[in-house]
């Protein structure tokens, strides 16, 4: 029985017992990743988000043949957007914004193809998904009560994109007790210098948020200790 698996990771070594820790996938979804999505149409550049999708492949399988726990997130709200504050939707300011038509259905909302997850990462059935309505993935969702009752302890935190929704949720489960690696190659943003700084961000001061590390030297680990 394997106890703990060590990742070489900065800003130390990110040791985790596999039986208390989860990989959080985090918003893999079709209107931020895919050619004619709403990320696309607003003008970003989704090659940044696309060349995580490879590595984060990699690394679920792994996952999944170790028999490891997955949770995946999706940013979206209801179809009726009773749970979209003002405030994001005012803020979310171009010609078409949350709720409205775009190029793959309602942007953001539950069970429109774009807010789905990409066929790449689609989540198993028995694989928790956590529909949330904020940037953070603790935030109006019963993810807590998933990870206590599963004894988790350890969050292995991949998904787009680094400086918002994943720094957020990072954020939200440091103040819990959680401590979260984040894998570099598994996390994107649209912008090369806010996922440099997310992610320096996050390993500052001796890990003021966290670990970084990447999917080969997290695989490397998971093989060493004979998981995969
Ligand atoms: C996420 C966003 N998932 N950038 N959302 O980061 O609005």
């Amino acid at each position: 029985m394997i106890s703990t698996v060590s990742v070489d990771a900065e800003p130390y070594a990110f040791d985790f017992d596999p039986m208390q820790s989860a990989l959080l996938i985090i918003d893999m979804q079709r209107d931020f990743l895919e050619p004619g999505g709403f990320g696309e149409m607003l003008g970003n550049d989704i090659s940044r988000l696309r060349c995580t999708i490879e590595p984060n492949r990699q690394l679920l399988a792994a996952w999944r043949s170790a028999r490891l726990k997955v949770i995946h997130t999706r940013e979206g709200h209801r179809p009726d957007l009773s749970d979209l504050s003002p405030a994001k939707k005012k803020r979310s300011r171009s010609q078409t914004t949350i709720g409205d038509i775009g190029p793959m259905g309602r942007i953001l909302v539950r069970g429109e193809p774009g807010h789905d997850i990409i066929p790449e990462l689609h989540p198993f059935s028995g694989e928790p998904v956590i529909d949330k309505p904020g940037k953070g993935a603790f935030f109006g969702t019963d993810l807590q009560t998933i990870l206590q009752n599963c004894g988790i302890r350890k969050l292995i935190v991949t998904g787009v994109t680094t400086e918002v929704c994943v720094h957020t949720t990072v954020r939200e489960a440091n103040d819990r007790g959680y401590d979260c690696l984040v894998l570099e190659d598994c996390v994107g943003s649209y912008f090369a210098e806010f996922h440099a700084v997310g992610l320096k961000m996050i390993r500052a001061q001796t890990g003021i948020f966290g670990w970084v590390s990447d999917s080969a030297r997290t695989l490397s680990a998971l093989t060493r200790a004979g998981l995969c």
